[in-house]
């Protein structure tokens, strides 16, 4: 791939509702989409996941950055790219910053399928024509607001809804919402929320038919999950604890989760989160694409790896509007009865919105190659 040069834009983009998990809340979206231009004049885009803070992972904004411009870029300015799986191949000189890695990554993925004609999710190797999603509900004040939205997001035909748990606000709340939609397909995500004391409190959740619960113990912990997993009838979920095909492998072989959550980000690219797909398409566990509540360009490529035959279970990708009073792409992605139909345009499948992505960007910084 001839590159001319990369492009990062700083962006600052407002969530339509404050979005709250077990470590805390956050409204403002700080991050940055990079754009891969090559000789031909093509662009590619990929967004970088990371958030402002360190509560989901140890990278933010600012070590993304730092990691792009200092380590990442100049190593692409030293190399020829043939296919996007080289840059994996290349970065893995650079230990983690696995969402840094992806940023770029993705970018490249999305100007070689337009180099190619191809629709991203085509180049891939993926299938589908229409994807299913679900929608993650953040904790909420009261019990009664949580049915609200549930009822609000059911209506629109969302395949099944994600709650936020913490302590104090787990089964009890649970059960609530089980009673009043005893047949909504529901689960639950705890971002770290609990330690193996909390087996017994957690075992309660058995009596409600919860289609998984989300990385409940450390982020970083495979061998409590393996326990609380013998413990369980619910499956375990992993997310934050996957970075890498080893992790999964590891958490497989350990009987730590039944399910695992897939994110491009906290993978480091979808070449990274193609070969976990793979490995467990195999092993028969059934994968589906988590969400850093991105923006259209993010969106886009989980749409497309979503296609992939292995991604069973509904993702966290909903539509555009459940995040955004104007998203960067167009069209933006539309959920229609909880189905996303996969754009088959060349690369991500959708245009960037110039005169959004002008709107929000508050700074761009060029690296020529
Ligand atoms: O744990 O899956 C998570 C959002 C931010 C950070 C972590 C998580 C989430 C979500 C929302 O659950 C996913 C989305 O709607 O994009
Ligand atoms: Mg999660």
């Amino acid at each position: 791939i001839p590159m001319k040069e990369i492009k990062l834009h700083k962006l600052n983009m407002r969530l339509n509702d404050p979005f709250t998990t077990s470590f805390g809340t956050f409204q403002d979206k700080e991050f940055f989409i990079l754009e891969a231009v090559d000789k031909d004049g093509n662009r590619g885009f990929g967004e970088s996941v990371a958030f402002s803070s360190p509560w989901y992972s140890e990278e933010t904004v600012k070590t993304n950055q730092h990691v792009v411009e200092d380590f990442l870029i100049p190593i692409l300015q030293e190399n020829t790219i043939h296919h996007p799986d080289d840059v994996s191949d290349l970065f893995s000189s650079i230990r983690r910053n696995n969402m840094a890695k992806s940023a770029i990554e993705g970018a490249v993925w999305d100007l070689y399928a337009k180099r190619k004609h191809l629709p991203l999710a085509k180049a891939l190797g993926g299938k589908k024509t229409e994807i299913d999603v679900g929608i993650s509900i953040g904790i909420q004040p009261t019990v009664k607001d949580l049915l609200n939205t549930i009822d609000h997001y059911a209506q629109e035909g969302y395949k099944r809804i994600k709650l936020k748990i913490k302590p104090g606000k787990d089964v009890n709340v649970l059960q609530e919402v089980r009673a009043h939609f005893p047949d909504l397909p529901i689960m639950a995500d705890a971002n770290s929320a609990y330690t193996l004391k909390d087996i017994t409190h957690l075992q309660k959740l058995d009596d409600l038919n919860l289609m998984m619960i989300e990385q409940p113990l450390e982020h970083d912990d495979i061998v409590d999950h393996a326990k609380l997993q013998k413990a369980l009838r619910t499956p375990i979920c992993l997310d934050e604890s996957i970075h890498s095909l080893a992790d999964a492998k590891k958490a497989i072989q350990l009987g730590s989760c039944k399910i695992i959550n897939i994110k491009i980000g906290r993978v480091g690219g979808l070449t990274e989160a193609k070969r976990i797909h793979d490995y467990c398409k195999e092993q028969r566990i059934d994968v589906w694409c988590g969400g850093m509540l991105e923006a259209g360009v993010g969106r886009a490529h989980n749409i497309a790896l979503t296609t992939l035959p292995g991604f069973t279970l509904p993702g966290d990708t909903a539509g555009s509007s459940r995040y955004w009073q104007k998203d960067i792409i167009r069209p933006e992605v539309i959920v229609e009865n909880g189905v996303i139909t996969v754009p088959d345009k060349p690369g991500i499948g959708y245009d960037i919105d110039e005169a959004a992505l002008k709107k929000f960007t508050v700074k761009t910084k060029t690296f020529r190659f």
